[in-house]
């Protein structure tokens, strides 16, 4: 599909309302659901800029399903994001890192045909010091009819069947990638008006020398990591890494590289989740022309057995990514 232009100062209502002219048949339940997740992400953007003032750093005291101590602001940007997609009618389920189990819509809502996937303040770890963090989230349309109530049929799919996706980055400004068939565009909020407007079209992963991963761990990683690394290292790479998935994945979607999260002696399944950050970031990365894989074959191929499974991730330049997982590869010969 060739890259549509558009023009500058468009908002993403007006670009959410021309793709939908694209589509005849399109009801606007999905242009109502991508407005929901902006809503999310201006409320979330608001308290993390002010985080510091709003007493909001710290922890909660609680440990969530993955076992890490939630951040009070994870807790507000789960509960902003359920509560922006429970009440518009487009969306059957959502399912979120912060909860174990899937949250179904209430009966008293027309429960939509949109089921959304999320890890609602991605890095956590970086909170109380000032590092970027981001939210991020994949879209399938539900299997299960729409009279009925939505199941883990409706996730535990492959990735190939993810219709749209997206992260917000809350960094030095809040930016909203999003990516379905239209394309892979990010647009840039505006605080003083509360707006998102797009400012960067048709992203395409560039070709770039940085690497980026946690090099503390390269003592546990398969021989193939070190192999890459050691030739990236010949070739005059950069090394980058914030520690925030988001933020280093977005990195390269601008940039270019490559971002390791790698199977380990001490993380054999990996550390990152499948269904909430790996098919997302995959899906948007192959859109952008790039690649991801869990080290053998691409990750939106697999079909996850449990909605919190966790996954090696490669990804990022297809070049890149493609030499990392051969380098693998050799290993398992
Ligand atoms: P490590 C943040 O906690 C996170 O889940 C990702 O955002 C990030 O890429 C990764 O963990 C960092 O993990 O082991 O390098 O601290």
């Amino acid at each position: 599909m060739a890259d549509r232009q558009f023009e500058e100062g468009t908002t993403l209502d007006r670009f959410l309302m021309d793709t939908l002219a694209d589509h005849p048949g399109a009801t606007g339940t999905f242009v109502n659901l991508c407005q929901s997740v902006a809503l999310a992400g201006k409320m979330i953007s608001a308290r993390v800029n002010r985080a510091g003032l709003a007493g909001m750093l710290g922890e909660t005291g609680e440990v969530n399903i993955q076992g890490e101590f939630v951040q009070k602001l994870d807790d507000y940007a789960n509960e902003t994001f359920k509560a922006a997609l429970v009440h518009r009618g487009h969306t059957c389920m959502v399912v979120s890192e912060e909860e174990e189990e899937p949250v179904l819509i209430e009966e008293r809502w027309h429960s939509g045909r949109y089921v959304v996937t999320v890890d609602p303040l991605d890095g956590s770890s970086n909170i109380d010091c000032n590092a970027t963090i981001g939210t991020i989230f994949g879209v399938f349309r539900r299997r299960s009819s729409e009279g009925g109530p939505a199941g883990l049929p409706d996730v535990l799919r492959s990735g190939r069947d993810l219709i749209a996706a997206g992260y917000i980055v809350y960094g030095s400004g809040t930016l909203l990638v999003l990516g379905s068939e239209a394309g892979v565009h990010g647009f840039t909020l505006d605080p003083t008006i509360g707006e998102f407007f797009l400012s960067h079209p048709n992203i395409r992963i560039p070709d770039g020398k940085i690497y980026s991963c946690n090099e503390a761990y390269a003592l546990r990683w398969p021989p193939g990591i070190g192999r890459f690394l050691r030739s990236a290292k010949e070739r005059g790479f950069r090394a980058r890494y914030i520690g925030s998935l988001v933020a280093d994945f977005h990195r390269n979607m601008l940039k270019g590289g490559v971002f390791l999260y790698p199977a380990d002696t001490h993380a054999p399944q990996g550390k990152l989740r499948l269904l909430y950050e790996g098919f997302p970031l995959a899906y948007l990365a192959e859109r952008a022309g790039g690649a991801a894989t869990d080290g053998t074959s691409p990750i939106l191929d697999r079909v996850p057995a449990e909605l919190h499974e966790r996954t090696p991730l490669i990804i990022g330049g297809r070049a890149l990514v493609e030499e990392v997982t051969a380098s693998m590869r050799a290993d398992s010969v």
